[in-house]
């Protein structure tokens, strides 16, 4: 019998190693088995489904909003909506990683309660990439957007340290701002400054015309809605009524911008637990859910 044994020599897959794979987000390198990117933590997936012979144009959406704006509920909704519909607007998720938060949020939503606060820690945060097709042109056309953290998007407002969120809105081709209705109804004026220190914020990205926010579409979006009938109506006019600073900057500075009214719950039950306010959804009410996403497929053609 032979002593000899054959050994495999693989020191070729260290050859893989010295090219880096670019981060369709950030641009930064990464090794081409990282999950996410070492540098902004979005999915490395990315980059492979954008380049693929499937990929379709895809544009980054930037999800603007503070703390408990209703960001997590409503991009669960929506995904959730757009996978299921059949008339206007279907989606397909495209990597397992883009199912995940239409399951966490339509699984806590059927349990009566809402989703928990986002991580401000952005390698947790939920990345969504949809094919969308739209029946009536039969169009095809790919959006990723991520889930972010309103703390973490309000310290960023607030400082504008970040490179990378920088790097990231600069590529994003439009915005959903979102404005919670209850603290607006409440006669809270965070949402109005939130909204204002964005636009602001997004206006001293200069670059060519076509980098300029004031020529990207903007959605601004109240949520929770079910709390007060004439938003959900006739957002436009309730947005001069109740964030009048906004709406002027809106008007004056861009484009491109359209109001609207979403609801995820149909009722709620408001409660306190050990002091603190909680609220809980009594019933599932989707309202208005696609048309943000409609509006601004179209003026992305
Ligand atoms: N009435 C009503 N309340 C809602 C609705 N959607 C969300 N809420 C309330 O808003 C809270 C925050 O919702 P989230 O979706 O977690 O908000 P968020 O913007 O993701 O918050 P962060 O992750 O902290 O940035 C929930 O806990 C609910 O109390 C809705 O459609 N109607
Ligand atoms: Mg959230």
């Amino acid at each position: 019998m032979s002593r000899l044994v054959s050994a495999q020599l693989d020191s070729y897959e260290l050859a893989h190693y010295a090219v880096e794979v670019p981060c369709f987000v950030c641009d930064g390198g990464n090794r081409h088995d990282a999950e996410r990117c070492r540098h902004c933590y979005a999915p490395l997936a990315l980059r492979y489904q954008v380049t693929d012979k499937l990929a379709k144009s895809s544009d980054m959406i930037a999800i603007l909003g503070p703390r408990d704006a209703g960001k997590t509920s409503y991009l669960g909704m929506l995904c959730d909506t757009l996978s299921r519909q059949s008339e206007s607007c279907q989606a397909i998720s495209r990597g397992a990683f883009s199912v995940m938060l239409q399951q966490r949020v339509i699984a806590t939503l059927t349990s009566q309660q809402f989703p928990p606060h986002t991580s401000e820690e952005a390698e947790n945060w939920h990345w969504n990439h949809l094919s969308i097709t739209e029946p009536s042109s039969r169009r095809q056309r790919e959006l990723i957007f991520p889930d972010m953290s309103g703390a973490a998007m309000e310290r960023e407002l607030d400082h504008q340290a970040s490179p990378i969120t920088r790097a990231y809105l600069k590529k994003c081709s439009g915005a959903i701002i979102l404005l919670d209705t209850q603290r607006i109804e409440q006669g809270d004026p965070v949402p109005d400054f939130f909204a204002m220190k964005a636009l602001s914020y997004l206006g001293e990205f200069g670059g060519k015309r076509r980098e300029a926010w004031a020529n990207k579409p903007i959605a601004f979006v109240f949520t929770k809605s079910d709390q007060s009938q004439a938003c959900f109506e006739a957002p436009r006019s309730y947005a001069e009524t109740h964030v009048p600073g906004l709406y002027r900057r809106a008007v004056a500075t861009l484009k491109r911008s359209e109001f609207f009214g979403v609801s995820v719950a149909g009722a709620t039950l408001n409660l306190e637990v050990d002091g603190a306010p909680m609220s809980l959804p009594l019933r599932i009410e989707p309202r208005g859910i696609c048309e943000p996403v409609t509006w601004l497929l179209k003026q992305l053609r």
